[in-house]
């Protein structure tokens, strides 16, 4: 799979601005009698304050079994990511394609990294967690992304300059000034970048184009390879 992670000209991947959520609490646990409580306030009760023997079962798998260790609130009909599936039935309550249980536990990212399951782009520097995990940058660190940082016309030669990381393969493709235009005039490069340090292995790399003329536009777009 490819991904476009960065184009020159600042047309970097906008978000769509403000994400209300409303919350409604309709939390609900067994009481220490084995009722049904809800609508109150639960907070800082102890393992060992806790009443036993409260079980919830669904679908013949318990659940909840330390009781109030184990209560969540339920926010019925909130739809994160608007697919018409309310968030407790969604496994991907914010649509960025990693399951929830993989944004809690960071398994997407390496190194383990959590992201917000209600928020695609955790970080809010424009690109989303799933595609952080695609380029291995960090999807909690704004200044970690995919992006031409520098671009220099020097002896008839543009550098080509982005936040790469190291081991990930990376295309450079050149345009002209038509952008609407999907075929590129050609690729420039496709090379893996080596080198960074731990834990995140960032590589700031520049390729060279030396068909560029002082006397034209020339607008340059590089892919990461997730694989
Ligand atoms: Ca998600
Ligand atoms: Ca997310
Ligand atoms: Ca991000
Ligand atoms: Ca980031």
């Amino acid at each position: 799979m490819r991904i476009l992670v960065s184009i020159l000209g600042g047309l970097l991947i906008g978000l769509a601005a403000g994400r209300a959520h409303a919350i409604t609490n309709a939390s609900a646990v067994l009481d220490g009698a084995g009722q049904w409580t809800s609508g109150g306030t639960y907070s800082n009760i102890s393992a060992v304050a806790q009443p036993g023997g409260i079980i919830v079962s669904r679908g013949g798998t318990y659940e909840n079994f330390a009781g109030f260790l184990g209560t969540f609130i339920l926010r019925p009909g909130l739809d994160t990511d608007g697919d018409g599936i309310p968030d407790e039935l969604d496994n991907d309550n914010d649509g960025d394609t990693i399951l929830d249980h993989e944004e809690r536990d960071g398994s997407a990212f390496d190194p383990v990294t959590a992201t917000d399951i209600n928020d695609p782009d955790s970080d809010n520097d424009g690109v989303d967690d799933d595609d952080e995990a695609a380029a291995g940058t960090n999807p909690t660190d704004e200044n970690s992304l995919l992006e031409i940082t520098d671009l220099v016309f020097s002896n008839d030669t543009t550098f080509v300059t982005w936040k790469a990381r190291s081991n990930k393969t990376y295309v450079v493709h050149a345009y002209n000034e038509d952008l609407t235009d999907p075929h590129a005039l050609f690729v420039l490069s496709t090379n893996t970048v080596l080198g960074g340090t731990a834990p995140w292995y960032e590589v700031i790399h520049t390729v060279s184009d030396e068909s560029a003329s002082a006397d034209t536009t020339r607008f340059y777009r590089v892919e990461v390879l997730s694989n």
